[in-house]
């Protein structure tokens, strides 16, 4: 479909990538051919080293060629315009001439990755983004599985909340990745299960794909889109280096980042716990501090401002050690009956630095203190009572303790909700 032309008239119009989130005006998109007839003949397919970069991190030189596509072209760099593109600042092409097969070319490419932007991402200028990163095991594949369920049932909110997955792809990829391994039957083919490691990007670069929703309330016309990206624990840990080469820009250019711990990495907590799994026990030990640095790192400089939302994950396991009077033990216990709102997130943020304190965590809190100033504690249990049940057995469903508080804050902080 040709662009809509109040979208045309508005070449200068800030538009935010949902895959990679590159910021460019609107007149800097490229154009890909969309006819039948070039998507399938492969003979009339074109080099499009830009789509190469993203699907192989490899650079086409002498010795890769790139991978083709149906024909594309920076409209500004297109040889048959001449000077025609310098018009692009007043009004955007509604289309160019597919060379290949004459057909009118419509599709608007991210100049960045060369992903397609759905007329969704062009009349929609508010976007936002939550980077979900840790090391391995505290979590992350089922906190984002429970997130996107739960996340529709926030309490403290004048509007409901509802998630619309951009496209099929991201369709698919959460029904089958996410949401069969966790909330699937418990017999049967593919049963319900506890996550798999995710895989890192050098074996499988999907995980540099973000999950794009739109984020659905009351009011009427299309909400904003919110990209989900969850990072391999095995690339924090292990491969920083090409994490931050290959992915950086999802960390650098998150608009909210989610650091998902595990508190039973604590020497402290871990101590206490009476009965350690065998993964618990093994488990290495958390440094913190140098996890904060290797965040920092991505950046040029601190302080970052970038909300940063710490969430102490598995509260199922290490809540119960708190004091009776605290709310994390009445939240982990569920003894508590009143709804979380706001309120209950300062009292938790507050308890939890605590806590840290007690488990000799002080230089972790200082240097958040320092190079993050926007952050805030979270605690939570994606499993809750479910995580309880020995491994390898079909588990029963979630009962999620608070899992939805730290992203709804990071879209507050984003002006995506109020
Ligand atoms: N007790 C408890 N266990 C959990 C909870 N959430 C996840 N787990 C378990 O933690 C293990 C790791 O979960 P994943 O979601 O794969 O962890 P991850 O952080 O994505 O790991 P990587 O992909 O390797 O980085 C699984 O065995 C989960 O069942 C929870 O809320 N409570
Ligand atoms: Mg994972
Ligand atoms: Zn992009
Ligand atoms: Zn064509």
């Amino acid at each position: 479909m040709s662009l809509d032309l109040l979208t045309r008239l508005d070449p200068l119009r800030r538009i935010r990538c949902p895959s990679c989130f590159a910021e460019f005006a609107a007149f800097q998109m490229h154009v890909r051919c969309s006819s039948g007839i070039c998507r399938d003949d492969f003979g009339r397919q074109v080099d499009d080293p830009v789509l190469t970069r993203t699907l192989t991190g490899q650079t086409a030189d002498g010795n890769r060629s790139a991978l083709k596509a149906p024909w594309w072209v920076d409209p500004r760099r297109d040889p048959r315009r001449r000077v025609g593109w310098l018009l692009d600042w007043l009004v955007l092409p509604g289309s160019l001439t597919c060379p290949q097969c004459l057909h009118p070319a419509e599709l608007r490419l991210c100049p960045r990755c060369h992903r397609e932007l759905p007329d969704r991402v062009l009349s929609q200028p508010r976007a936002g983004s939550i980077t979900v990163f840790g090391p391995p095991t505290v979590g992350k594949t089922t906190y984002l599985t429970v997130l996107l369920q739960e996340i529709k049932k926030a309490t403290d909110l004048p509007r409901r909340l509802g998630l619309r997955p951009l496209d099929e792809a991201t369709r698919q990829r959460y029904r089958q990745d996410y949401f069969d391994v966790t909330y699937g039957p418990r017999g049967g083919k593919s049963p319900r299960r506890a996550h798999t490691s995710t895989m890192p990007l050098d074996l499988d670069r999907r995980v540099l794909q973000p999950l794009i929703f739109e984020l659905k309330t009351t009011a009427p016309g299309p909400g904003p889109l919110v990209s989900f990206c969850d990072l391999a624990g095995q690339d924090w840990e292990n491969n920083i280096a090409l994490l931050r080469s290959e992915g950086g820009h999802l960390v650098r250019r998150a608009r909210g980042l989610l650091f998902v711990i595990d508190p039973l990495r604590i020497p402290e907590v871990k101590a206490r716990v009476p009965d350690l799994t065998p993964e618990e026990e093994t488990g290495v030990t958390a440094d913190y501090v140098e996890d904060a640095d290797k965040l920092a790192d991505f950046f040029a400089k601190v302080p970052i401002r970038t909300p940063l939302a710490i969430c102490l994950n598995k509260l199922d396991r290490w809540g119960p050690l708190l004091g009776e009077d605290t709310t994390l033990y009445q939240v982990a216990r569920s003894v508590r009956t009143k709804d979380p709102d706001r309120a209950l997130d300062r009292a938790i943020h507050e308890e939890i630095l605590a806590a840290l304190h007690r488990w000799g965590q002080q230089e972790f809190l200082d240097r958040l203190v320092a190079d993050f100033p926007v952050h805030r504690f979270f605690a939570c249990s994606a499993l809750g009572d479910a995580a309880q049940v020995t491994q390898g057995a079909s588990p029963p469903l979630p009962t999620p303790l608070l899992v939805e508080r730290a992203a709804l804050w990071l879209l507050e902080r984003q002006r995506l909700l109020r």
